[in-house]
Parts: structure tokens; sequence; C-alpha cells
């Protein structure tokens, strides 16, 4: 099964916005394998913004993903890493069709409240740096033979 790698940023946690976003992946069907609260690091926040680098935003980027609480969360399921930039919408938010999380709880570019994956290998790269392999979590859901034929 897929895995994605979604980030609450620090202006979702301060505006309260983590249930609502975890309740959205929940309730479409993907299974939650990883979750954490974690104030990230420079270096990890750097790494992970890598392909960033030397762009004008990537500075203020590192610096407002470092401010404060993210929460760093993991869902498994069929199509989950497309499937989860669907449901984030647009980088800029004033893009972002309503619906998503973006279009409907955002409205600047700088405070899009959230991040995904935006591949497979994105994913495992992403996974790999914020979470040890024994904070991930292979489970069996009571739902699967309801959410799979
Ligand atoms: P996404 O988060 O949709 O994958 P990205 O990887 O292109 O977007 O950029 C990472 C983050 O950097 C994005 O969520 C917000 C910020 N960002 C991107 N482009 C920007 C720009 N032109 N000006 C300001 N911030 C930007
Ligand atoms: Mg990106």
């Amino acid at each position: 099964m897929d895995r994605t790698l979604l980030i609450v940023k620090p202006d979702g946690v301060q505006r309260n916005l983590v249930g609502e976003i975890l309740s959205r992946w929940e309730k479409r069907g993907f299974k939650l394998v990883a979750l954490k609260l974690v104030v990230p690091s420079k270096e990890l926040a750097e790494q992970h913004y890598g392909e960033h680098k030397g762009k004008p935003f990537y500075d203020k980027l590192v610096s407002f993903i470092t401010s404060g609480p993210a929460v760093f969360i993991v869902f498994e399921g069929k199509g989950v890493v497309e499937t989860s930039r669907k449901m984030i919408g647009a980088t800029n938010p004033l893009n972002s069709e309503p619906g998503t999380v973006r279009g409907d709880l955002a409205v600047d570019m700088g405070r899009n409240v959230i991040h995904g994956s935006d591949s497979k290998d994105s994913a495992a790269r992403e996974i790999k740096l914020w979470f040890g392999d024994n904070e991930v979590f292979s489970w069996t859901s009571h739902s699967q033979a309801d959410l799979y034929e």
C-alpha cells in the first residue's frame, strides 16, 4: 500500500485545524500509521525543503516551518499520495478549489496550512527523514473489507 507524509504546519496548529485535517483523511478511508507533534529542527527542515534551496522564498519557508509545533502524519492507502495532493489543493490558496484544505481554510501562500508529499519517491524520502522505523506502524483496520473490494 502507498504511504504519504502530511505536515500540519505551525499556522494550522495555531489555528486549531489539526482535528479537521485528520478527520478529512480518516473519513476518506486512509489509515493512520504515524503521528507526532514536533518543533522541526532547522537541519531537518532544510533537508525536507532541499529542492527549494536558492529560491527567493526558501529562507522564509524554513524559518516559518521551524517557528513552532507542527504535526507530522503518515497516511496509508490506495493512491494516497496523489489523492492527498488533490485534497490539499493548489500551492497558492487563492487558486485552490473549494473543497480542498487550502481552498477552504487558507488565503496566503506562506500560510497554506499543510504539506503533502508530491510523489511516491518524495513520500518515501520524507517519511524516512521525519520518522524512525519504530514510529511508523503496520496494522490491520477493521474497516479494510468495507473500504477495499
Ligand atoms: P507545495 O507545498 O504545494 O508542494 P512547493 O513544494 O512548490 O508547494 O513549495 C513549498 C512551500 O513553499 C509551499 O507550500 C509554500 C511555499 N512557496 C512555494 N512557492 C512560493 C512562492 N512563490 N512564494 C512564497 N512561498 C512559496
Ligand atoms: Mg512541495
